[in-house]
């Protein structure tokens, strides 16, 4: 497809899928940085960056937030290069990089995530942000495939409230609606494949149900610079946040 016919299905849809937009060698690359993270820089992390099923193992790792803060490597990744260079060309305009996520899914215990839309997390005005999701390895039905209500990026935004779910603090409190049902696309993806979605589309996905395969991906958050963040607002939910992981114990 030509670059205006992705932004054209992106302004359709609010989502659009690259299915190969990194290959084999370049994803075992980032795996590998991954990897030296988690050993090496997340027993450094702030505990409300770092996100385990089970936070007395080790192998229930389930998200890490801010890795572009953490580590350079990751910070050149969500800075520079292709993926900025693409979340430019789908929002027509120039971006700031705000936050690049490691999400997994444990086989056996990998939670669903519940049905969001992002922009309710960013507290920005006009709404107007992408995220760009990294598939690192096979993603499909069995261990959690993201799912994506098409076109609902137009349908306003949806009221939330608390889920419970580490990570995924916020889903929708009235979903699913019928049009919603009608409207559901789930995007299995290989490794090295990208999804894109504007800040007001509504996506969730499954647990893991798979018994020995992980889920990796990245998740890159860009902001569109005609967007004002009230960031007050969002270092207060941040704050909050922390406050009752804390409480409950979760981190
Ligand atoms: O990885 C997932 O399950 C969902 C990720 C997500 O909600 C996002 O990137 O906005």
């Amino acid at each position: 497809m030509t670059r205006s016919q992705w932004n054209q299905q992106f302004c359709e849809q609010g989502f659009v899928c690259y299915p190969s937009f990194l290959c084999m060698d370049q994803v075992q690359g980032v795996i590998s940085e991954l990897e030296r993270v988690i050993r090496d820089v997340v027993p450094q992390m702030p505990a409300e960056h770092v996100f385990y099923e089970d936070k007395t193992s080790q192998t229930s790792l389930k998200q890490l937030q801010r890795l572009n803060e953490h580590d350079p490597y990751f910070s050149d990744l969500l800075n520079q290069g292709p993926v900025r260079q693409l979340a430019e060309a789908l929002l027509g305009h120039s971006v700031t990089p705000r936050n690049l996520q490691y999400f997994n899914k444990p086989p056996n215990s990998g939670l669903p995530t519940p049905a969001h839309q992002d922009g309710f997390y960013f507290k920005l005005a006009p709404c107007r942000a992408i995220t760009v999701w990294l598939a690192l390895e096979a993603v499909d039905e069995e261990n959690g495939c993201v799912r994506y209500v098409s076109g609902s990026h137009r349908g306003g935004m949806r009221p939330h409230a608390k889920t419970g779910t580490l990570g995924f603090s916020q889903g929708i409190l009235d979903f699913p609606q019928a049009s919603d049902l009608a409207h559901v696309v789930p995007c299995p993806a290989q490794a090295g494949a990208l999804l894109a979605h504007d800040a007001m589309t509504i996506h969730r996905a499954d647990g893991n149900s798979s018994s020995s395969r992980t889920r990796r991906a990245l998740g890159f958050i860009y902001y569109d610079d005609r967007a004002a963040e009230d960031t007050d607002a969002w270092q207060t939910y941040q704050d909050e946040l922390k406050a009752e992981l804390e409480r409950d114990g979760k981190i």
